[in-house]
């Protein structure tokens, strides 16, 4: 199929736009991989058919209207007619699906999407988002602190929910279950939310601080919307999704159904995805995606802790679930984002106090921090665990090393000491 290069072309308001980068098969010029990717993206196949007529080929016809060799990048626009709105999976289908695994490219990345103005207004964006959250949760001027409930899976409801306590006791905001804890023989889905959100209350009376629980509801769509429910009936304000594994048309069947709880979104899997630097689909067009479809937080990765992720890459994620208007650079493309609320960005994986002061020289402080191992690994427990956090945090904020601040702060102080030497 050719045709589709048209460099002087300029992208009209309605028009979707991928930016990809392409490595072609051996014997396969640039041009004809991406002529290629343009048509098995939008209307064309391996050949020409009888039944194709200029009127679709016009009116539905992909532009590729930027390419260049040497970096291996190109732009293609797609008349935004090709697209149905509210439909991220026949959007995905579309620019995300059979151009991975053909013959003709060796490796092929989604580098970003940018959505057209009716495109984007079809879908809610997030019901609270940031600005909504921070409120909800009377802290504004400081990041907010999570745990997750270690071990990851295995500990009862009932010793669950006390091990929450003890961590919303010692200075967390938030605890969240783990993203492989759903409803297990040895943790019942029920008696979790119940037992938990009852120690929530009672966390919340002793610290006079609001407590969030997000409860992980990652399950089958309609069992999902029954666990969202059930957690909005007995007092959870906030729920969990691992909206990888989950898929996108059920996050949006959850968050369409408006059930009036926040929507937290742990991202498991996406480095199955993500993670290739030259093959697969960017974090950013993940995070773009999750933030349209309409999460209030979103895990975006730390760069200082147990998951790959470069400071630049994490950065711009962060901006991009943030801001409201996205100005093209290197491999970004620009993006309004019009009324869709801004997401709050969560980092967690393999933080503990001593890694703070360069996660928020990094990332600020408008983001969750949430530590597992870093707080319930605390040689005195997981209370003293969320006390050495905070105390970091706090640390951090005041322009005081950690090491001075620990002097009479013992939590602090043994957190320091103990992971003094680890490397990740
Ligand atoms: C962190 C965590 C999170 C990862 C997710 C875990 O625990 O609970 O799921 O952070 O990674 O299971 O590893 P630790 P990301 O604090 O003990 O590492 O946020 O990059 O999606
Ligand atoms: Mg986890």
């Amino acid at each position: 199929m050719s045709g589709y290069i048209n460099l002087g072309y300029e992208p009209s308001r309605d028009d979707l736009v991928c930016e990809f980068y392409i490595e072609p098969n051996k014997k396969i010029t640039f041009e004809k991989a991406c002529e290629e990717i343009a048509a098995e993206s939008s209307i064309g196949t391996w050949t020409d058919v009888a039944t194709m007529d200029k009127r679709i080929a016009e009116r539905l016809g992909p532009r590729i209207f930027q390419i260049d060799r040497k970096r291996g990048i190109a732009k293609i626009a797609y008349p935004g007619e090709l697209f149905e709105p509210g439909n991220m999976a026949q959007i995905y289908s579309s620019v995300a699906g059979n151009i991975f695994g053909m013959k003709l490219v060796k490796n092929l990345r989604l580098l970003d999407i940018k959505f057209p103005e009716y495109l984007r207004d079809s879908f809610p964006g997030p019901k609270y988002g940031m600005h909504e959250i921070r409120k909800l949760m009377r802290v504004l001027n400081r990041p907010l602190l999570g745990t997750i409930i270690k071990p990851k899976v295995g500990l009862d409801s009932l010793m669950h929910a006390q091990v929450a306590y003890n961590a919303w006791v010692g200075g967390c905001d938030i605890v969240k279950d783990d993203e492989n804890l759903t409803n297990q023989s040895f943790n019942s889905f029920e008696k979790r939310i119940t037992e938990t959100l009852k120690r929530r209350d009672q966390a919340e009376r002793v610290t006079g601080e609001k407590k969030i629980y997000l409860a992980n509801v990652t399950a089958e769509t309609n069992e999902m919307i029954r666990r969202a429910k059930f957690v909005k009936k007995h007092g959870g304000e906030f729920v969990m999704v691992d909206v990888v594994t989950a898929g996108f048309s059920a996050l949006q069947t959850l968050r369409n159904l408006d059930l009036g709880v926040a929507i937290h979104a742990h991202r498991a899997m996406h480095a199955a995805i993500t993670r290739n630097p030259k093959h697969g689909i960017t974090m950013l067009t993940l995070a773009k995606t999750y933030r349209l479809i309409g999460v209030d937080t979103l895990h975006i990765g730390t760069a200082v802790g147990k998951m790959e992720g470069s400071a630049e890459d994490v950065r711009e994620i962060e901006e991009e679930i943030e801001e409201k208007k996205i100005k093209e650079r290197k491999e970004v493309l620009s993006q309004e984002w019009g009324r869709i609320k801004p997401v709050l960005s969560v980092c967690s994986g393999g933080l503990y106090p001593n890694v703070i002061p360069s996660l928020i020289k990094n990332l600020g402080t408008d983001i969750i921090i949430q530590a597992g191992g870093g707080i319930h690994g605390h040689p005195e427990g997981t209370t003293a665990g969320a006390t050495a956090m905070r105390q970091a945090i706090f640390a951090v904020q005041s322009g005081y090393p950690l090491e001075e601040y620990a002097r009479n702060h013992k939590e602090l102080a043994v957190a320091l000491r103990t992971w003094k030497n680890v490397k990740m």
